[in-house]
């Protein structure tokens, strides 16, 4: 039987649990969906503690995040379910559970919606924008530093960039001679790492409450009714800069390929989807970016997936303990399809900020 089976049953759920499978394709925990003798739905996982350290604060900014979205949803008569990560309690009120020395945590499961993988049309990834860009203007006005730093300097570029000169240096897996010419792409571009730092730091970037996390897969998306509902995966909301969370997303989304595939002449930046993206995620933006955010807005895509990649590549150098892997390079193969996205946009790079500016052309004129 299901060793996980009774596990769910622990929580303030609607019947008894009759089945619980894998779900979705997370790199970082292990999520399951549980359906009880009732018909009801949840989904359930077990928390990447290693990742996650200190799993306790991690759940308290996740309470904290969702009734504050909560509240502003109620205050201007938009609630609904489904735009909202609703967590299922335990049944001691307790926001998860630990069972034999795992942790795990339950939540409603959100219906009609699809996490995609891959977009196969613009109009989704822009209501990808919306969603993460609804988000972010739900939050404004939370205060940053009330927030558990979950994972340290985690869009610290210039860590992430120092973590890969350890990891060559260590060369663990002894694996950094046969990736030396890419490891050279990705050093030779280190003025890109603390451009946005620089301006955190000066004042010109506020430091606001962010995902952090902006994968597709991490956005709700009705495609019958076209809406964007729900922002998932919230381990990773901390403060941050809203830099991060835009150009996490075209990362991911404006890729022709995807994030691990092999064949580079199918990956490439695609300004169609890049387009499709800013649309949602400025219009929900939009009065609420200071000029700091606004100019460095395309520049963040290149800097996030400059940052993914080297953070693949060093787990690649380190021997794969990161990220979940199911073949023997799936890091480098990653790690190589950063560079060439990386290379691609820098060639667009105007136009991607002409882009960005002409929301504000627009509402002026
Ligand atoms: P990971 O941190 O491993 O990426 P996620 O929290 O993103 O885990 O969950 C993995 C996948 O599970 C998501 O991409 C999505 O497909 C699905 N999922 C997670 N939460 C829900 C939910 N409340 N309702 C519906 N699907 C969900
Ligand atoms: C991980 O958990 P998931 O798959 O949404 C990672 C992100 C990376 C992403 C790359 C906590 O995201 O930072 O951008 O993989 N999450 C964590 O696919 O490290
Ligand atoms: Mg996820």
């Amino acid at each position: 039987m299901n060793a996980l089976l009774k596990i769910p049953n622990n929580f303030q759920i609607n019947g008894k649990t009759v089945e619980c499978f894998r779900y979705g394709n997370g790199h970082i925990n292990d999520t399951y969906l549980v359906k009880t003798d009732k018909g009801s739905k949840y989904i359930f996982q077990r928390i990447n503690h290693l990742v996650f350290k200190n799993v306790d604060m991690l759940m308290k900014n996740q309470e904290l995040v969702t009734s504050y979205i909560s509240r502003k949803l109620q205050s201007q008569g938009a609630y609904n379910r489904r735009l909202l990560l609703n967590l299922v309690y335990t049944l001691d009120n307790e926001s998860y559970l630990i069972h034999d020395g795992n942790y795990y945590r339950c939540y409603e499961f959100i219906e009609g919606g699809q996490c995609l993988e891959k977009i196969e049309h613009p109009y989704q990834f822009e209501l990808a924008g919306t969603a993460f860009g609804r988000f972010q203007r739900l939050l404004d006005g939370f205060e940053a530093d009330k927030l558990y730093e979950v994972i340290p300097d985690f869009h610290n570029t210039v860590s992430r960039y120092n973590q890969l000169l350890s990891a060559i240096n260590d060369d663990k897996a002894k694996r950094a001679q046969s990736c030396r010419e890419l490891t050279e792409k990705f050093l030779s571009r280190k003025d890109y790492c603390d451009k946005v730092i620089k301006e955190i730091d000066a004042g010109n970037i506020p430091v606001r409450v962010t995902h952090n996390d902006t994968k597709l897969n991490n956005a709700l998306i009705d495609m019958e009714s076209k809406e964007a509902l729900a922002v998932l995966d919230l381990d990773t909301v901390m403060p941050g800069s809203i830099l991060y969370d835009f150009g996490d997303s075209i990362r991911y989304g404006a890729n022709t390929g995807a994030e691990d595939e092999k064949d580079l002449t199918k990956v490439g930046f695609d300004m169609e989807l890049y387009k499709a993206f800013a649309k949602g995620f400025i219009n929900q933006v939009k009065d609420i970016l200071t000029q700091g955010e606004i100019r460095l807005m395309a520049f963040s895509s290149i800097l996030m997936t400059y940052e993914c990649g080297m953070r693949f590549l060093t787990d690649h150098l380190n021997g794969d303990v990161y990220f979940k892997i199911s073949r023997e390079e799936h890091n480098l193969d990653r790690a190589k399809t950063q560079m060439k996205m990386v290379e691609d946009m820098e060639k667009s790079i105007d136009q991607m900020q002409e882009y960005i500016w002409s929301f504000y052309e627009k509402s002026s004129s």
